[in-house]
């Protein structure tokens, strides 16, 4: 399975990110099953969303997993919703801040993830992985990443499943130690990746997804 996997360098208050480590972990190890591509995308509206386009028009991957670091979070989020907006006042690693922005006029308000959530949240809960569906991915440099994946494979016509996880700051980068280690995050990764591998012959397209997907 011809799969695109990415992760994103620290930003504003965060110092470590755990999907750039998961990312480059998983990128020097065979995966059984998996053709893996790993890149690691700036925190920078002007380069992030076209890197992964660029990247999904290059492989045409069957799967395209992004990954970005929910630092508030406990649990891994798996997101349902990618909006075309950016709306944050924390500004990217280049210093820009946007506030209510689309992030292409002439796109979707939304898209929803292509990826098959629910099989993959019970698959990470049975593993004992914390893990909730989220319908909210912010308006930040991931939601910005999960539009313009979602966005190119659908201008392009490409059958690939794609969609966002936000993983939790790891206990290994927290004051307190609490929380999944590193390890544990690599691990639910493969998960993931494991169910996209089993269910790669099938199309998650809800009628919502095609019914938000429509040109204006
Ligand atoms: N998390 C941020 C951007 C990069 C990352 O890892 C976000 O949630 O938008």
């Amino acid at each position: 399975m011809r799969t695109l996997l990415t992760g994103f360098e620290p930003f504003p208050g965060y110092p470590h990110n755990p999907s750039q480590w998961v990312v480059e972990r998983l990128g020097a190890e065979p995966i059984p099953g998996v053709d893996l591509e790993t890149q690691v995308l700036p925190v920078d509206y002007a380069r992030a969303g076209k890197g992964i386009g660029r990247l999904i028009r290059e492989i045409k991957p069957e799967a395209v997993l992004a990954l970005g670091l929910a630092g508030k979070r406990r649990s891994v989020r798996l997101e349902r919703v990618s909006l075309n907006l950016n709306d944050s006042s924390r500004p990217d690693n280049r210093g820009r801040v946007s506030e209510g922005q689309p992030i292409d006029p002439q796109a979707p308000a939304a898209y929803f993830s292509s990826l098959p959530l629910i099989e993959i949240r019970e698959a990470l809960a049975a593993a004992g992985i914390p893990v909730r569906i989220s319908n909210h991915a912010g308006a930040y440099l991931c939601n910005h990443v999960f539009f313009s994946a979602m966005h190119t494979i659908e201008a392009l016509g490409l059958a690939s499943r794609a969609g966002f996880v936000h993983l939790p700051q790891a206990a290994e980068y927290h004051p307190d130690g609490e929380g999944l280690s590193l390890s544990d995050l690599k691990k639910g990764v493969e998960i993931v990746l494991s169910v996209l591998r089993k269910t790669r012959s099938e199309r998650h397209e809800t009628r919502e997804n095609q019914e938000y997907s429509q040109k204006p």
